[in-house]
């Protein structure tokens, strides 16, 4: 194990206050090299988390209090601060978590693009006015923040998925203790130090950094108002379960076994390169990620064919060299976990169509696609039914639009789906019987706008969707107004 001299000392930040932890020894190593430390520190204790939530607490009012217009400074100083560093942060984001360079310094670009359209809602309509059946009376609707807020927020978008939760609780005037995922503090903290450049005032936001567990304390700090998590189904359920238990709202964004579904008409060569995208483009580490392929038998073969020559030039390794299109797992575990799903979907029947190559790292996987059988037995298959976050794509023939939409259907998931066809028609049955939250006609499952509303059906999401202004619903509470004057 190399110990490099350089690593990062991982600090906290409550109050306006950089501190170290009290708590265990906590450590960030790179998805690249696990080897190589990039970060040490102690985890937050119980009386720095208390301190995070009594530093927001104590913020609170005056923070709210502040015109809107006041707020959104602060999130547009810090888009900038973010736009100019995005080259830098975008490497070492790739470092950090293992996306390719292009994609990390893209995903910087996209949280200062968060945080300029949630510094937009200062210019955008307040609320609502309702006729009332009385005379000299109107019906006005406006938002209260909720008060102190928790972001929890998963390692494959370590500094978007933060902004996009962090920048609505704050124009809407909530203050926020944020915990990220303990694979990414470095991009956390990156985000965190922007907004502090951009003058935020202290205890608006607090940072504490520490593992998964962390989570359970601050869902029972007795000043929390509210949690944003995205993450694991199965944690999610806890987290949900935790906020309903104390009568507190809980968003939270969880997993995903998004299919691209290929119809007979579908323009193939476009169908190919957007699956590509979809299922392999962060290692296939999104909860959008294309992770089930949906065919139909008669152009089956040759979309198959031509997925496996445009994956004999798909490049793994090094994600900060040009040429590579995919970087490793985020960590040991991940891949170690992902090897263990693969091998259980073989010996449960799935038959393997293409292996990849992959460097030696302990962290890489190569692009496999798998196949199952359009039955109950394909049905059973770990394959087929469980959220790998891994680059496996599992196959499956079907006859006609209407066999392929049951199977896009099959299951507990409902987040993505991206559906391949010229015919319109298809396109609108699609909306009307696919349980999902996003629909992509003509273009890979993963990706998200900004100004549109994000999240998914069934065990894919709970409570109210994220970003655009959906993202009003959950980090406010509405009061109406009879007005009589
Ligand atoms: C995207 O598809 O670009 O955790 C965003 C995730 C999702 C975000 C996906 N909440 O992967």
């Amino acid at each position: 194990m190399s110990t490099s001299p350089s690593a990062t000392e991982l600090r906290h930040y409550l109050d306006g206050r950089w501190v170290h932890g009290t708590g265990p020894a906590i450590e960030c190593r790179s998805a690249v090299d696990p080897d190589r430390l990039l970060a040490v520190g102690r985890s937050a204790d119980t009386q720095q988390i208390d301190a995070a939530f009594a530093a927001a607490g104590k913020a609170a009012g005056g923070w709210a209090a502040l015109p809107m217009a006041e707020r959104a400074t602060y999130l547009l100083r810090a888009a900038d601060q973010l736009t100019g560093q995005a080259d830098t942060l975008g490497a070492e984001l790739a470092v950090e978590e293992g996306k390719t360079l292009a994609e990390g310094i893209a995903e910087v670009h996209r949280a200062a693009q968060v945080l300029n359209y949630v510094a937009g809602e200062a210019q955008r309509e307040a609320g609502s006015i309702y006729h009332s059946p009385r005379a000299d009376e109107q019906i006005i609707v406006g938002y209260r923040p909720l008060g102190v807020v928790a972001v929890i927020t998963p390692f494959n978008f370590p500094i978007a998925i933060p902004a996009w939760k962090i920048a609505p609780a704050l124009i809407y005037g909530n203050t926020v203790v944020f915990k990220p995922a303990s694979a990414v503090p470095l991009l956390a903290t990156r985000l965190v130090q922007a907004l502090e450049a951009a003058g935020l005032p202290h205890g608006v936001l607090n940072m504490v950094l520490g593992p998964g567990s962390l989570g359970d304390e601050l869902l029972a700090h007795p000043r929390l108002r509210g949690v944003s998590f995205t993450g694991s189904t199965e944690v999610g359920r806890q987290l949900c379960a935790a906020g309903a238990a104390r009568g507190i709202p809980v968003q939270a964004e969880m997993g995903g076994k998004n299919a691209a579904v290929v119809l007979a008409d579908a323009d193939l060569e476009m169908a190919c390169e957007q699956v590509l995208l979809g299922a392999f483009r962060s290692a296939g580490q999104k909860c959008t990620a294309t992770s089930r392929l949906i065919v139909d038998h008669r152009v089956a073969d040759e979309l198959i064919e031509h997925l496996c020559d445009r994956l004999e030039t798909w490049v793994t390794g090094d994600p900060l060299a040009a040429d590579v299109h995919m970087g490793p797992l985020i960590d040991e575990r991940a891949a170690r976990s992902a090897r263990d799903r693969l091998a259980r979907a073989l010996d449960s029947g799935a038959t393997e169509v293409f292996h990849g190559t992959a460097p030696a790292g302990k962290n890489f996987l190569p692009p496999t696609l798998l196949e199952v059988t359009n039955d109950a037995v394909g049905r059973a298959n770990p394959a087929w039914n469980e959220e790998f976050f891994a680059p496996v794509l599992t196959i499956v023939r079907v006859d006609g639009e209407a066999q392929a939409f049951a199977a896009a259907n099959d299951g507990e998931y409902g987040l993505s789906l991206a559906l391949f066809t010229k015919d319109l028609g298809a396109a609108l049955r699609a909306q009307r019987s696919v349980d999902v939250g996003i629909l992509h006609v003509n273009s890979e499952s993963a990706g998200a706008e900004v100004h549109v509303p994000f999240g998914g059906a069934k065990s894919s999401g709970y409570g109210p969707k994220e970003q655009g202004r959906a993202a009003r619903e959950f980090f406010t509470h509405s009061t109406t107004v009879y007005l009589r004057a």
